[in-house]
């Protein structure tokens, strides 16, 4: 790194990015193709963001990795070969220290700098952004890649720090693994991580208790190794593969189905659900079996009524299979599918459990183990929270983020968040967020979107310097229409319907606001392109 931040001389840059996840790295290598100099500041003690914490046993990603990585590149996408069709961490965290080596960026990526503030001089024009180490960076630009899953939630049990055995995080894992022998394992939570991890646990461990508070839908992966063959022949024709992603809702090409679940008769619903589960290659798959899922509350009971009867055919004790159905108050789909592998198949296993903590809630750890509101106590060696993230806002919340007139953005976002794009907040000028709230993010192929993002930003960056702007700021009348239109779009879904992190209904007090844009990837492009086309529309360029 060429240099250091004194307290009397903070580091001048052109941009300062926050993170070197998917979205830092791309953004650092794109601002360096048009002659801006930038520092990726990153918390973690290695590049991968979500990749980096995330090393849960299990932990794998489940969009296809041939589309879950970087198009940017032909020759990257050319010399990388996948080995599974969903790579698991390991290999994804290797893929992006691959291209961090490849792209020579690593050299402006400062690590182990958890930025604490970013505080915005309206006289100068610049972004002055502080490390917890006290660190100071000056830039015209901060460009926040902090990610929607970055801030993991661990439920406050009263008595934790008595308990005399081990408890871990899904995202903040141990670097050297964790040993399960012989061990009673005790795990909360039966989102993706949970259900990934299930599998793995019980397979290592003595025993696996499995607290569930809500059931939710989990289809199978059909996860495969990927053969020379389907490497060869998707390499072939890479662009045409990418292309055809721009096309599709979520950025990653998913057979659709575009008939109503109700137009077509049990036996073809039937077909078309057996279809996703197993024949077209199970996981998101699922959710295109009809385009009507989503918003027909009638034929999202179909698909939900489906994954049921799949539970009650794998799991044998009928009363475990119960349990894990999902009930009527969370429609398939609405709260993120998981994806697994011998997930419900696990519950077969002489060595694993499942207990109802919706029922009888866990209020408490004991120095040995876990107590229930009616004081019923489980025994146990290790506690894994899978208990989820302070989603989409807990990132940004997480840094003292000032705009003009020293407007916080905490304050600006305690009824949730507002943003133009996704991109954007009116009195935070020249701040930009990657994939951010507003944006169809998580509810689409990741790496697909955060490229978008990049490109948008990194043209809009580019045009900027031409036309000597320095101020680039969201209006605030835009703001406020783009976030109508956020909700207004969400409304006619059943997404709103559920509890669910995308609501921010998983963290008490948290605003229940749904916080994704639920248009799809297509609908999202052709809004930004306009936007830009028509000199930034929305934005004040000064
Ligand atoms: O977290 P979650 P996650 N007592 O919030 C339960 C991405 N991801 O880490 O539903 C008991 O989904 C909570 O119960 P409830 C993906 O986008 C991707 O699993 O609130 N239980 C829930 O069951 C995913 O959606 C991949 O009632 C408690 C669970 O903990 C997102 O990350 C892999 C509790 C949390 O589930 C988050 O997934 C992994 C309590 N006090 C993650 N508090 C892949 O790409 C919470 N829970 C494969």
């Amino acid at each position: 790194m060429s240099e250091n931040s004194t307290p009397s001389s903070p580091v001048r840059l052109d941009a300062i990015v926050v993170g070197a996840g998917f979205a830092g790295i791309y953004q650092l290598y794109s601002l360096r193709r048009i002659g801006l100099s930038a520092r990726v500041l990153e918390a973690g003690d290695g590049v991968g963001g979500t990749w980096y914490w995330n090393r849960y046993p299990g932990a794998r990603c489940d969009v296809e990795s041939l589309d879950y990585s970087y198009s940017f590149s032909e020759e990257l996408q050319q010399e990388w070969d996948w080995t599974e069709r969903y790579a698991p961490q390991p290999e994804i965290l290797r893929y992006i220290n691959h291209v961090v080596d490849r792209f020579d960026l690593r050299r402006d990526i400062q690590l182990n700098a958890r930025v604490t503030s970013a505080v915005y001089d309206e006289v100068s024009g610049l972004w002055t952004v502080t490390t917890g180490a006290g660190e100071r960076f000056v830039a015209p630009y901060c460009i926040m890649a902090t990610g929607c899953l970055s801030i993991p939630q661990a439920p406050q049990f009263p008595g934790l720090e008595r308990f005399q055995g081990e408890w871990h995080h899904s995202a903040n894992w141990p670097l050297d693994g964790v040993n399960f022998a012989g061990k009673r394992v005790g795990l909360i939570g039966t989102g993706s991580s949970g259900v990934q991890m299930t599998p793995e646990i019980a397979a290592r461990a003595a025993h696996l208790t499995v607290f569930q508070r809500t059931a939710n839908y989990s289809v199978p992966a059909q996860n495969e190794p990927i053969t020379a063959e389907q490497l060869k022949e998707v390499k072939a024709h890479y662009g045409a593969r990418r292309a055809r992603a721009l096309e599709t809702h979520t950025g990653h090409f998913l057979i659709a189905n575009d008939k109503s679940a109700m137009e077509v008769n049990d036996e073809e619903r039937r077909k078309e659900f057996e279809f996703r589960w197993r024949g077209a290659g199970g996981g998101f798959r699922m959710l295109r079996a009809f385009n009507d899922l989503m918003v027909n509350k009638q034929s999202n009971e179909k698909a939900a009524d489906f994954v049921r009867g799949k539970i009650r055919e794998t799991v044998k004790d009928p009363a475990t299979a119960e349990l894990l159905c999902p009930k009527d108050d969370l429609p398939f789909g609405t709260k993120r599918l998981c994806v697994d592998s011998d997930y419900y198949q696990t519950f077969n296993r002489p060595n694993v459990s499942l207990v109802d903590v919706k029922a009888d809630p866990l209020v408490e750890a004991t120095p040995t183990g876990l107590r229930t509101r009616s004081g019923k106590d489980y025994p146990l060696d290790m506690i894994v929270f899978a208990t989820g993230f302070d989603a989409m806002t807990g990132a940004l919340k997480s840094i003292d983020v000032r705009g003009v007139g020293g407007v916080s953005l905490r304050d600006k976002w305690e009824h949730g968040p507002r943003t133009y794009l996704g991109l954007a907040v009116a009195g935070f000028p020249n701040m930009f967020i990657l994939a951010g709230p507003g944006s169809p993010s998580v509810l689409s192929n990741m790496v697909h979107s955060i490229e978008l993002h990049v490109d948008w930003l990194t043209q809009c960056l580019q045009d900027a310097r031409t036309q000597g702007v320095q101020r680039i700021e969201a209006l605030q009348s835009a703001e406020d229409e783009w976030v109508r239109h956020v909700n207004e779009v969400a409304d006619r879904t059943l997404y709103p319907t559920a509890n669910s992190w995308y609501m921010g209904s998983n963290m008490p007090g948290k605003p229940r606001v749904f916080m994704p844009y639920v248009a799809g990837v297509p609908a999202y492009r052709k809004i930004v392109t306009e936007v830009a086309a028509q000199g930034y529309r929305g934005f004040e360029l000064a």
